[in-house]
This record gives C-alpha cells, structure tokens and sequence, in this order.
C-alpha cells in the first residue's frame, strides 16, 4: 500500500521525486498552484510544455504529462489537468480520479517513488472541496500500484488541510 502522508504549505518548496501541477489543457501556464509552479521552476517546464503541446497538442481533463523541475527542489513536474467543476454531471468524478490515477501511472513510467499533490480542480475550477479529497484518498489509497513509495497530499489553504485531516483520520 502507498505510504500517505498530510502537509500544509506550498508545494514548489517540496522536495520529492515529482511535485503534480494542477494545469490546463493548454499547459500554457496560468493561476493557482500552476502559476506558482511556472513562476519558482522558471522558464524550462513552460519550454518542455510548449514541445509536448507541439508533439500532442495539449492535455484532456484527466490525463497527466510530464515534464523537469527546473529550478524547483522536486525532480520532475507532473501536469495534470483537473475537471472544471459544472454541477457534477459531467463526469467530473471520474475525470477527477484520473488524474490521481494517471498520474501515479506517469510515475511508475518514470521509475519515481515519491510525489506530492495538490488539491487538484478544487480552486479556479471550483470542485467541492470535501467531495474532491474523498476522490483523492480513495483513488490513492485503492491504488493496486506497488512501485510507488509515498504520496503526499500538500493543502495550501486551510479549508482544504483541515478536511484531508478529519478523512485522513478516518482511515
Ligand atoms: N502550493 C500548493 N497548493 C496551492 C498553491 C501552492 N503554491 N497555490 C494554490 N494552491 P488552482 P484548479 C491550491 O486554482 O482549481 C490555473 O489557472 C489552491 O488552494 O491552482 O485545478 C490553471 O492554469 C487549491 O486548493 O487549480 C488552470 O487554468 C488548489 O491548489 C486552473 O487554474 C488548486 O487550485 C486550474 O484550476
């Protein structure tokens, strides 16, 4: 079983083997934790997005790509495309548990073992938060996935640390 750890913070300071970024399908940069991400990495992630999206033209929502760290304490970056939130019959779920999923995939591709999360889609686009976190833990902690080492789940704003918290205490 995947080891889970809870950190409150910002995710570019974490040291891990990759750090996930909550982008969009553009993977042009932007607000939130992507703009944060761009801003510290520097110049480099936006140039390896820039090839991916020539290459495959962009990323859906719940899929995942990857790209170097730049100049961040982590070794690689992990954008994965969140569901905008429009009312949950959208299959915004199973979007959502996708790019948990796929990007532990991308990980094990990349022979990495430990990767911190943000609380993806639960910002600009306005996922419920609890709903979200339930999503995160369960796909994390039902992963059959045994190459992976640790997941952190990093919560930059209060609301969401104190809900990781109270589920993650309840498993
Ligand atoms: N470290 C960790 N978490 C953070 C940080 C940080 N430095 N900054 C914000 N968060 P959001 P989304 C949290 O809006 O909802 C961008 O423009 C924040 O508190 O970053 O998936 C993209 O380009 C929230 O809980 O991502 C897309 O267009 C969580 O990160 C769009 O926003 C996600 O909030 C994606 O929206």
């Amino acid at each position: 079983m995947i080891n889970i750890e809870l950190q409150k913070g910002d995710i570019t300071k974490v040291k891990v083997d990759a750090i996930v970024n909550a982008a969009n399908s553009s993977l042009m940069g932007g607000g939130g934790v992507d703009g944060a991400i761009h801003r510290a990495g520097g110049n480099t992630i936006l140039e390896e997005c820039i090839q991916i999206r020539n290459r495959k033209g962009g990323c859906k929502a719940g899929e995942a790509v990857i790209t170097g760290a730049g100049n961040l304490p982590a070794k690689f970056v992990i954008h994965t495309v969140g569901p905008v939130w429009s009312g949950g019959q959208a299959n915004e779920p199973e979007k959502l548990a996708g790019c948990y999923r796929n990007s532990l995939l991308l990980a094990v591709d990349n022979k990495l073992k430990t990767i911190a999360f943000p609380n993806v889609s639960t910002g600009i686009y306005g996922y419920p938060k609890k709903e979200a976190a339930q999503i995160a833990i369960h796909t994390i902690k039902n992963s059959i996935i045994t190459e992976i080492d640790s997941v952190i789940f990093v919560c930059y704003d209060e609301e969401n640390y104190r809900i990781y918290k109270e589920l993650l205490n309840d498993i």
